[in-house]
């Protein structure tokens, strides 16, 4: 590696300071990576991925701009599109504002059958089927601006997402067309609801580790699946399962091991039966039980997506629904801000309306703030997955984590801003607040997704750096990697580097927010760096790190989104630019000192003696079974 370095070394610029401890951290970064990329034995595919990603998110673990998929903000309708969306949002908004009764739904802990029915009728149930198999045939975005209109009810949100966010969805995605044309029709004008099967009593962050189990019959014809599943959403409804199951197959050698596969499963095949609906805290109208399945025979050609691949393919139908979770929470906040602001502008106190004092103008302006950067994240990502980006994995688990908090966080304001009033029934406000509760739980618990976020932008990093290890083994055929590698790293340590250039992608009104955007990116890529050299694959334990590096992230992207989408309004002269300049002015501002402050806890010692201390103080208190200390009376 020496004779590589000397080697660049004659090819450098002369102003471009090599320090004494480059090599050495190259050599270090290196072997972190070669841990992390043999803790898995994937290198190729990650090697493969490292060159390939569009992922803004992805490339951020580099210290990377990748631009493509944040600036410009997604325009993807065209003229059609976006007629045929307007079209259908008048009659879904009149129902859901005259006819919809989230009370009453609630009341009856189910979804009116009228309303079911209203709801069939205007196609909302097969929003994306294409329209030759009975649907409305709407791509992503306008499925995000429908469902926003739909977070107005969040237990009918759930009962018509279970349906077709995850429930059929595999079949849109991996189904074969045989498996299209039987079972797109039936969930669409057929009226046959689906459902999700994932869930096990012993299995829910760990979806990998199901019992449910699936043989082949002696004749070939047939798996035979017996197990059960849990808190599975339109379990008593459903007709048509998405269901995921542990089944045998022969590995490389030839040695017999169980690997999930998804099978599409109907009721009546026979054996299939389900408990009776779950008391819960929220969503009561949405129909939630357990799911048997007793010697299920199912025609192996239900299986879907291929056997052994099931545990790839819930990941992806997951990965797909939910940038839909940002969307229609969007439409829950637009509610409570519109309840809370008409409060805030009549209510009079100390002889004054209360949105002149200071304490409200806070609460208001972040609840606007966090709304903001949520319906960018659903747009962004429903634009990108419109323009065929198969690189939004992790952004899209950064809408839900980040859509899932703000929406909790302006409803827990709209209610105090309401005061008593906010706490009773009638205004509706701790409805939606309980109703809201379970979004920080499923569909990847909130915590599973900032590990998720952190761990596979950290491994894509290392995958960098084991491609930088190969290269400089065969430096001839890689000059050009390890030339710009090397300079970059050697600006980097002389601290002079400010950052890729992103004047050219924001209105010039944001220019100096880029200007910040682009430090924290590097910024960012020298913390993630520092990680790998101090942890190796010992990271992949550090949670209280890990969850830091998750905020950091969630911050660095939502950040790049909300410029990007400043930028467009204020390019387009929206009537609402200066105040979303505003927006995103104040993001960038509050966003940028988070990231720092979360980038030094990742490694700054009195930080990581506090994380040891939190780590003790929950074994004590998980030894005593409850609270540690005596009480103050001494007895
Ligand atoms: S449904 C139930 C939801 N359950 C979950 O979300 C389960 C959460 N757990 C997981 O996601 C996984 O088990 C985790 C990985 C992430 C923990 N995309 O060794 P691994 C690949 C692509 O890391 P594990 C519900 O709640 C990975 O690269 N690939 O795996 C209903 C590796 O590949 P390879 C992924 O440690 C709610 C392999 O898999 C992903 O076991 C109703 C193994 O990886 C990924 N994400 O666990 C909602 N993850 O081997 C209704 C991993 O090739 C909808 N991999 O390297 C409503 C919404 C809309 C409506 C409107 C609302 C208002």
């Amino acid at each position: 590696m020496l004779k590589v370095l000397n080697l660049v070394g004659k090819f450098e610029n002369k102003n471009v300071i090599f320090q004494p401890s480059f090599e050495r951290q190259l050599r270090l970064l290196t072997n972190s990576a070669v841990k992390l990329s043999d803790e898995k034995n994937k290198d190729s595919k990650q090697l493969k991925n490292s060159k390939e990603s569009q992922s803004f998110v992805l490339n951020l673990f580099k210290g990377n701009l990748q631009s493509s998929q944040v600036f410009p903000y997604p325009q993807v309708l065209n003229n059609d599109q976006t007629e045929t969306l307007q079209a259908l949002l008048d009659p879904v908004t009149k129902f859901f504002n005259e006819v919809n009764n989230p009370a009453k739904n609630e009341e009856l802990e189910a979804v009116q059958p009228s309303t079911l029915e209203q709801l069939w009728e205007l196609g909302l149930f097969a929003l994306q089927v294409p329209t030759d198999l009975g649907g409305l045939g709407l791509n992503n975005t306008q499925y995000a601006r429908l469902v926003e209109t739909v977070g107005s009810d969040l237990g009918v949100a759930i009962t018509l997402g279970a349906h077709q966010s995850i429930g059929f969805k595999g079949i849109l995605l991996f189904g074969t067309p045989e498996q299209k044309a039987k079972y797109l029709p039936r969930v669409s004008t057929g009226k046959e609801f689906a459902a999700f099967c994932l869930t096990e009593p012993s299995s829910g962050s760990d979806a990998g580790s199901i019992k449910t189990r699936a043989v082949l019959s002696p004749d070939g014809k047939h798996y035979i699946m017996n197990g059960s599943k849990i808190w599975i959403s339109n379990g008593g409804l459903a007709e048509i399962m998405t269901v995921f199951a542990q089944t045998p197959i022969k590995d490389e050698s030839g040695n017999e091991v169980d690997k999930v596969t998804a099978f599409i499963v109907e009721r009546k095949f026979g054996g299939v039966t389900n408990g009776p609906p779950e008391k819960k805290m929220g969503i009561k109208a949405s129909n939630t039980t357990e799911v048997y399945y007793e010697d299920v025979k199912i025609p192996i050609e239900n299986v879907l997506g291929g056997v052994g691949n099931g545990f790839k393919v819930a990941m992806n139908i997951l990965n797909n629904g939910r940038f839909g979770m940002a969307a229609g929470l969007s439409g829950t906040m637009r509610i409570v801000m519109k309840k809370a602001v008409e409060h805030a502008n009549n209510r009079k106190q100390f002889g004054k309306i209360i949105n002149n004092f200071g304490a409200i103008q806070e609460k208001l302006a972040r609840m606007a703030l966090v709304h903001y950067v949520t319906e960018s994240l659903a747009f962004m990502i429903s634009g990108n997955m419109d323009s065929n980006s198969k690189d939004y994995h992790l952004e899209a688990a950064i809408s839900k984590v980040f859509a899932s908090e703000a929406a909790w966080f302006v409803t827990d304001e709209g209610i105090q801003i309401l005061g008593g009033m906010g706490f009773m029934k009638d205004c509706g406000l701790e409805k939606i607040m309980r109703d809201l509760r379970i979004f920080r739980i499923f569909e990847g618990t909130n915590d599973i997704l900032r590990l998720f976020i952190a761990l596979t932008g950290i491994q894509f990093a290392g995958s960098h750096l084991k491609e930088l290890q190969k290269a400089f083994k065969n430096p001839a055929a890689n000059l050009t990697l390890i030339l710009d590698e090397v300079k970059k790293r050697a600006v980097r340590s002389v601290g002079l580097d400010s950052g890729p250039d992103m004047s050219h992608l924001v209105h010039s009104k944001l220019a100096p927010e880029a200007a910040v955007l682009s430090k924290l990116i590097i910024e960012f890529g020298q913390a993630i760096e520092k990680v790998l050299i101090k942890h190796g694959k010992n990271i992949i334990d550090e949670q209280f790190i890990l969850n830091r590096i998750a905020n950091a992230t969630i911050d660095v992207y939502t950040t790049a989104v909300v410029l990007s989408r400043a930028s467009q309004s204020l390019k387009l002269n929206l009537s609402s630019s200066e105040h979303e300049l505003l927006l995103a002015q104040l993001w960038t501002y509050e966003a940028s000192e988070r990231v720092r402050l979360n980038l030094v806890a990742t490694a700054d010692s009195e930080k990581l003696k506090s994380y040891k201390k939190l780590s003790e103080l929950s074994k004590n208190v998980t030894k005593n079974e409850g609270v540690v200390q005596i009480s103050p009376l001494n007895f």
